[in-house]
């Protein structure tokens, strides 16, 4: 999977090569490139924003930087997915994450300031072949979006095709079948007079599956009665 991610803030961008993604790049699955906005720009200041039209608060990014930026990276993409964080966009849930974990190209256009003009989203999702989506990660709001596509990637990344030592694993935690993943407990069997709940010692995997579903259950009714549609 190639993914090309175009931001102001470059740097916030090198913790990925010490996270899982770092074995990733390593292993030749990933092939991630950061490209800075300000590459793009034409004038003295290298300005990336300006004042909004209509009035109000705040800055807008400027459209031509990022014209540029998207002709420089799309240029000899067959189909690539443009994805641009935003507290207005469609909710990045683990489908979301699913189905851009398939995908060969992937672009990041991180805004910051009050957004991107939007005719940057219309133009970009006007080129051939590229599909646009505007994704929020919850309901609340960051200050632009780096941090929010660090864990879009590191989502997706751990769903690539051979990234996962042992792919069951992936199945079996939270959100892979709409409910949250059961408590785990590791040795000692006693713990400052905290005991690991004795069916799992029992050895028998009937039982400890029928236990840990129901845990499953309890905890979502009680934390996140939402995705049981309660
Ligand atoms: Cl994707 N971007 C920003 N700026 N804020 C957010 C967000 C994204 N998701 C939640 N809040």
């Amino acid at each position: 999977m190639r993914i090309d991610i175009i931001s102001i803030f470059p740097e916030f961008f090198g913790v990925l090569d010490i996270s899982l993604l770092g074995k990733a790049r390593e292993r030749g699955l990933i092939d991630l490139t950061v490209h800075n906005l300000r590459d793009f720009t034409h004038d003295r200041h290298r300005t990336v924003d300006d004042t909004p039209y209509g009035g109000g608060a705040g800055m807008v990014m400027k459209p031509e930087p990022w014209g540029d930026a998207f002709d420089a990276v799309l240029a000899e993409s067959p189909s690539p997915v443009v994805v641009f964080p935003s507290p207005a966009g469609e909710r990045f849930t683990q489908a979301t994450a699913r189905e851009l974990a398939l995908e060969p190209h992937l672009v990041f256009g991180c805004g910051r300031y009050e957004g991107i003009d939007q005719r940057v989203i219309a133009h970009t999702a006007s080129r051939p072949g590229v599909r646009v989506r505007e994704v929020s990660l919850g309901d609340y709001v960051l200050n632009g979006g780096e941090v929010a596509v660090m864990a879009m990637i590191e989502a997706i990344g751990r769903l690539v095709p051979g990234m996962v030592g042992n792919p069951q694993s992936l199945t079996e935690e939270s959100h892979e079948d709409g409910l949250l993943e059961y408590p785990s407990y590791t040795k000692p069997a006693t713990w400052r007079d905290l005991e690991v709940p004795p069916v799992l010692l029992s050895g028998n995997h009937g039982a400890i599956a029928s236990w840990r579903h129901e845990q499953q259950v309890e905890r979502t009714r009680r934390v996140r009665p939402d995705l049981l549609g309660e």
